[in-house]
């Protein structure tokens, strides 16, 4: 893929600018932006316009907690802070999409399974909140662009939906895409990028306990700008694995090429494995900013859920590269 100019994704702001530079232009945004700007790109920024956006429909009945998933080692990240500070390149390369994601029709909205499976199926959201086992569980999210959150996460197991699509014999990876609609997400006209977002796991990976498809938070149906109406999260991941607003599940003979990988192989892997001893080839990922607290925290490896997946990766033998690329 050729590219016409040197796109955005090459320079997250906060992990390429060196930080007194960072501030001043914070400062500046803050300043500069009028009122409605300037929250969101302060990690721990409140952004009140916003909170008026945040009432969205509940969860109803409320979705029962996991009692394995119910406290992730610090607090839930605060409602309005992370519902305004998310990374959706269909909308804009910037964090302030909230308001530009309400323009994705979610109405109807079907979820394909397709490919190497026994039982192709086309399901819409009312079908999956019926069959499937929804439940609520409190999850660590950590961005490659080294800052972390905390999420109520209302979903299912990717494994029960594999269990109905009974994958055969000849499925080895799953491939995940996302909308594809030009006429109402900006940041799709930019030809630059391999659209649709395409994000990619082993089968092992994918029937993991961890591997979770979510479709509401924060006891709510799931807001758009999160990635409505059904999304991955893949916990020991950096985030960018855990697309957003799904449209198709495929099993493939053959590891699919994500989005971010197309992009930059060099930095944005397949595996994608949350390690803070391999730095990304410009920045480290030792450490972690936790959204809305201005903390740093040091990053764990698998971000912390080593006992449920580092099996996964036993048999491998460049550590270095299988868990960062
Ligand atoms: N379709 C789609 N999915 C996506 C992205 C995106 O730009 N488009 N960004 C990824 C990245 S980099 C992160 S960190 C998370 C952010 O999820 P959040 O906005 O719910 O915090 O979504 C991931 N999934
Ligand atoms: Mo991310």
């Amino acid at each position: 893929m050729k590219l016409l100019r040197r796109p955005d994704w090459a320079l997250p702001e906060r992990a390429a600018t060196p930080e007194p530079m960072f501030r001043n232009r914070r400062a500046f945004m803050i300043g500069g932006a009028a009122t409605v700007a300037g929250g969101a790109y302060l990690l721990g920024g409140t952004d009140h316009a916003a909170r008026a956006d945040l009432a969205g429909e509940a969860w109803d009945p409320a979705a029962p907690r996991n009692p394995d998933f119910t406290n992730a080692g610090r607090p839930i990240t605060d409602e309005a802070t992370n519902s305004t500070y998310n990374n959706f390149y269909e909308f804009a390369s910037h964090k302030r999409i909230y308001d530009k994601a309400q323009a994705l029709p979610t109405e109807g909205w079907t979820l394909e399974i397709t490919g190497e499976v026994e039982q192709p199926m086309t399901l819409d959201m009312d079908a999956l909140r019926k069959k499937m086992p929804i439940e609520e569980r409190v999850i660590r999210h950590r961005c490659v662009e080294a800052w972390s959150m905390v999420v109520p996460w209302i979903g299912f197991e990717l494994a029960a939906l594999m269990k109905r699509a009974a994958p055969l014999s000849s499925a080895k990876f799953v491939e995940f895409k996302s909308f594809l609609k030009p006429e109402i997400a900006d940041g799709q006209r930019a030809r630059y990028y391999p659209w649709a977002y395409t994000e990619g796991l082993t089968i092992e990976e994918a029937a993991n306990p961890l591997t979770f498809m979510v479709m509401g938070a924060y006891g709510k149906v799931l807001p758009k700008q999160f990635g409505a109406p059904i999304r991955l999260h893949v916990p020991w991941k950096y985030g960018f694995k855990s697309a957003k607003s799904i449209t198709t599940i495929r099993f493939a003979k053959e590891r699919p090429v994500s989005f971010w990988e197309e992009l930059g192989p060099r930095e944005y892997g397949f595996w994608a494995n949350v390690n803070p001893e391999v730095r990304h080839p410009r920045w480290s990922q030792a450490t972690e900013e936790v959204l809305g607290t201005g903390e740093r925290v040091p990053t764990q490896i698998y971000n912390g859920y080593g006992a449920q997946v580092a099996h996964l990766y036993s048999g491998m033998s460049d550590l270095g590269d299988k868990l960062f690329r």
